[in-house]
């Protein structure tokens, strides 16, 4: 996880040609930067990014629109050979995939990459560049050299549009916002038990109708959603624009479905998948809350087929995400046809039928020409083929099981990467994993937490989840309670996937406060700050803001007034108090934080 910094990439520039002395910032930061004050490149209108190859306008023509904003005049995109006096973006097949390089020099700007997808990174380091260049007048860069590349390969968020639906114009932003921190793929969770979020074109009720819970849906209200009917899917057309959005900002969308458990939502709308025997369902009010798929229907098998099919079809992405989570196996136990396949085929484990739908649920895939993923569960037995990329999130030692069977893993425990986790004892979220911060994100070490030599060859990348139970129930109140829980974790943990934690907190808390927060402000993210410190002695309380803001508090005595803190309080009085800081910004004020402490 550590990597070495040749230079320090933070370099304080002596007065550049009658420019002010300015401070070059990446961040991440990059692996190697060299800043020479003997020349400089003005980037002066007229302006051309010349594109080796047409797969790059994309990403160009999104770079030329966020130059716009800091040079005050809009590049010409073109395609065409490198030139002298323009920004060049050429590929060189030499380096790695995300591998990239920037030079400037008084003549040129030369962006080089491995791929389309490292060039996405060479332009946003020269958007960073630009913008601690702007100032008055002119932007003005030094002569410099960037080398980069990140530690891993896949850097990725998961998202749950399933509990809570998530329209298009959102995921968008929250695209943009993962694209600024150079996360790499988008683990969209398309299905559960309360909802289906995809549409299937031969299949079109699993989303008209499955789309949908409470009112008159035969799938049941839940989550904070109780009076309403409550819903959304994307259409195929809309998916084919999110994945295209996704792509131009080197995200890469890797679809879920998640089998054989988990599917109460398909089950409500389709009853005939479930296993052959009738529930009691007394005691829920005549609703048949079984979730798992019949392992020995075949007929589930060509519905799965058309299923999948569609999705092979729509999403580009080598793997395709097939669940294989917490499945309730106590419906196979009861089930006369998956008793009888296990007694023909000799199984005395219900996990063998979870391996059996799985393998099938692999062929599918396989002939349509993907690979499979699954959640760490669906590896236990280790039967399913080591080709089968597992996302480890139940534990550490699930990711630690998963990498010594062999099978290339995708870490995210719960306890480091799950963001639905609350941030401090007194705060929203689940806590099942564990109650922890962005700091408790950054300190993640795989040799720390015990991943041999070995185990680490099989790590594929580390990637943060949101799981949306509680957004639908939060939203009404706190309607940037996705942000909120995101940031600044996600800070964290790309920082992390880029370019290890070798810094320390003390230093990487320090960029945050003075780099990442005000970028956050400025991007419009709604991140959470750090609660106000408590420091007690003698009965005597101080508090103290995490970025030096206003503390504010509420007394339990006094409800619905604010006041503001300014000094110390005393721990023996008969109140409770619960401190909180506040952050604004002059155009679109807004809370960041409520996070209550106790005297
Ligand atoms: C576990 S992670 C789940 C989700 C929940 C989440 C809540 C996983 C594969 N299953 O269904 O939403 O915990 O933190």
């Amino acid at each position: 996880m550590k990597k070495t910094i040749l230079t320090t990439a933070a370099v304080l520039l002596a007065a550049v040609g009658g420019i002010a002395a300015k401070q070059i910032d990446i961040v991440p930061r990059p692996l190697f930067m060299e800043v020479s004050d003997s020349e400089e490149f003005r980037l002066s209108e007229p302006l051309a990014l010349r594109v080796a190859v047409s797969e790059l306008l994309p990403a160009a023509r999104i770079f030329a629109g966020q130059l716009e904003r800091i040079v005050s005049f809009e590049p010409d995109v073109v395609c065409g050979k490198a030139k002298k006096g323009a920004v060049n973006i050429v590929l060189d097949r030499k380096l790695a995939a995300e591998e990239y390089r920037v030079e400037v020099s008084g003549q040129r700007i030369d962006l080089t990459a491995g791929s389309p997808r490292g060039a996405f990174h060479a332009m946003q380091t020269l958007r960073q560049i630009a913008a601690c260049c702007a100032g008055e007048g002119e932007t003005v860069i030094p002569a410099l050299r960037i080398e980069d590349k990140p530690f891993f390969a896949y850097r990725g968020m998961m998202l749950d549009v399933a509990r809570t639906w998530v329209d298009a114009p959102h995921v968008k932003r929250y695209i943009d916002l993962l694209s600024y921190h150079n996360i790499n793929k988008l683990h969209l969770h398309l299905s559960d038990d309360e909802g289906w979020r995809i549409e299937i074109r031969s299949h079109p009720e699993l989303t008209e109708i499955g789309g949908f819970r409470g009112g008159d849906s035969p799938v049941r209200p839940i989550y904070g959603k109780w009076d309403e009917k409550y819903g959304g899917y994307y259409t195929q057309e809309q998916m084919r624009e999110l994945i295209a959005y996704a792509a131009a900002r080197n995200i890469e969308i890797i679809p879920e479905i998640d089998l054989p458990g988990h599917s109460r939502n398909i089950a409500s709308v389709h009853p005939e998948i479930r296993c052959n025997y009738r529930p009691d369902t007394v005691s829920t009010c005549g609703y048949d809350y079984r979730s798992a798929w019949c392992v020995a229907r075949e007929e589930n098998y060509a519905l799965l087929e058309d299923i999948l099919g569609e999705i092979c079809d729509l999403f580009p992405s080598e793997y395709v995400h097939v669940g294989g989570d917490e499945v309730d196996m106590s419906q196979w136990k009861r089930c006369p046809d998956c008793q009888a396949l296990m007694a023909r085929e000799g199984m005395d484990d219900p996990h063998r039928l979870e391996d059996r739908f799985m393998e099938r649920m692999s062929a599918i895939l396989r002939s349509h020409g993907k690979r499979t993923a699954v959640w760490n569960e669906a590896v236990r037995t280790g039967n399913l083929s080591r080709d089968t990329r597992v996302h480890g999130w139940e534990s550490t030692r699930a990711c630690l099981d998963a990498t010594a069977k062999g099978y290339p893993t995708i870490v995210m425990p719960g306890e480091y990467f799950y963001f639905d986790m609350r941030q401090s004892p007194e705060e929203a979220g689940h806590n099942w994993a564990g109650i922890f911060d962005a700091r408790k994100v950054y300190s993640f070490d795989l040799e720390g937490v015990g991943f041999s030599e070995e185990q680490r060859r099989h790590v594929a990348g580390l990637q943060g989840a949101f799981w949306s139970e509680l957004y639908s129930a939060h939203e009404p109140e706190r309607p940037d309670y996705l942000d909120y829980m995101l940031y600044p974790r996600v800070c964290a943990l790309a920082c992390l996937a880029w370019s290890g934690n070798g810094d320390g907190w003390v230093r990487y808390y320090e960029e945050l406060r003075t780099k990442h927060y005000p970028r956050m402000e400025a991007m419009g993210i709604r991140y959470r700050l750090f609660p106000p410190r408590l420091v007690c002695r003698d009965g005597v309380c101080t508090v103290t803001a995490d970025d030096g803001s206003e503390i504010f508090y509420v007394r339990d005595d006094r409800p619905g007034e604010e006041f503001r803190y300014t000094g110390p309080v005393r721990t023996d009085r008969p109140h409770l108090f619960r401190f909180f800081t506040r952050r604004g910004t002059g155009r679109s004020p807004y809370v960041a934080d409520r996070s209550y402490y106790r005297t």
